[in-house]
């Protein structure tokens, strides 16, 4: 089997999600560090992804997919762990894509708003909106989840999922923008906590801040950008 290769964006990235799935799912991969924006808008991660964006994820010696929800899906399709199969057509199958397209787009949209006025500081006015904005869509995004999440111990029920992965790396952010307290979503908290328990998502804490540590999959270590490009010429 070869080798998988993640792009992953820092600080903060939603690629964090892609480093716990692949800890779970026992298969052999290594990291590209990838700064944003400095790194991400360059034209050599542009032939990575012409959208500057991570996670991305090189597989079969030189293919490269992009999004969130097509990475995790790859890596389930790989995985040996048959827990996390789902076979078209059912109900696993549904409510997994179902959750987490919901993650991808409404909760991961919410935030839009707060990373825009971060990154492009603009008038006190015209940030206030964009926080007001972002807090409102936060809380709407939240407060589904909130509901969804009543009687379950993670995001598809009894079985822990990729979902719940990319969940961890999404709602770190309520924080990281200071909008507001993920206390006020007790069932929000609790599936956000039991994920900080696990070996995986201390990992990918660990890896982000570069500091020490061991993995609990089959991480191999990281890669440089300029080496993946130079092993790979006939990248875009
Ligand atoms: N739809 C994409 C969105 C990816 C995305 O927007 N990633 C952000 C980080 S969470 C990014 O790379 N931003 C680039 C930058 O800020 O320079 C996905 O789901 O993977």
């Amino acid at each position: 089997m070869s080798v998988f290769t993640l792009f992953y964006g820092i600080p903060s990235g939603c690629s964090f999600g892609s480093i716990v799935a692949l800890e779970w799912s026992g298969l052999p991969y290594q990291l590209c560090r990838i700064e944003m924006p400095a790194q991400s808008n360059t034209e050599a991660y542009y032939r990575i992804n012409p959208l500057g964006e991570t996670p991305a994820l090189l597989y079969d010696s030189g293919k490269v997919l992009t999004e969130s929800m097509a990475i995790l899906n790859h890596l389930i399709a790989k995985s040996s762990n048959t827990a996390f199969h789902y076979q078209q057509g059912t109900e696993a199958f549904n409510l997994f894509n179902q959750k987490l397209a919901f993650l991808n787009t409404t909760l991961f949209n919410a935030f839009s708003p707060l990373w825009y006025s971060l990154e492009h500081p603009s008038s006190e006015d015209a940030t206030q909106a964009l926080r007001a904005y972002g807090t409102t869509q936060a809380e709407k995004a939240f407060t589904a989840l909130e509901h969804a999440l009543t009687g379950q111990e993670w995001l598809l029920g009894e079985q822990k999922s990729f979902a719940d992965a990319y969940y961890a790396g999404i709602a770190r952010w309520l924080k990281y923008h200071n909008v507001i307290d993920i206390d006020h979503f007790p069932n929000c908290q609790r599936l956000y906590q039991q994920l900080q328990e696990q070996a995986a998502t201390q990992f990918a804490h660990a890896i982000e801040q570069q500091h020490p540590t061991g993995s609990s999959g089959k991480f191999l270590g990281h890669v440089s950008l300029e080496k993946i490009l130079q092993q790979y010429p006939n990248l875009k």
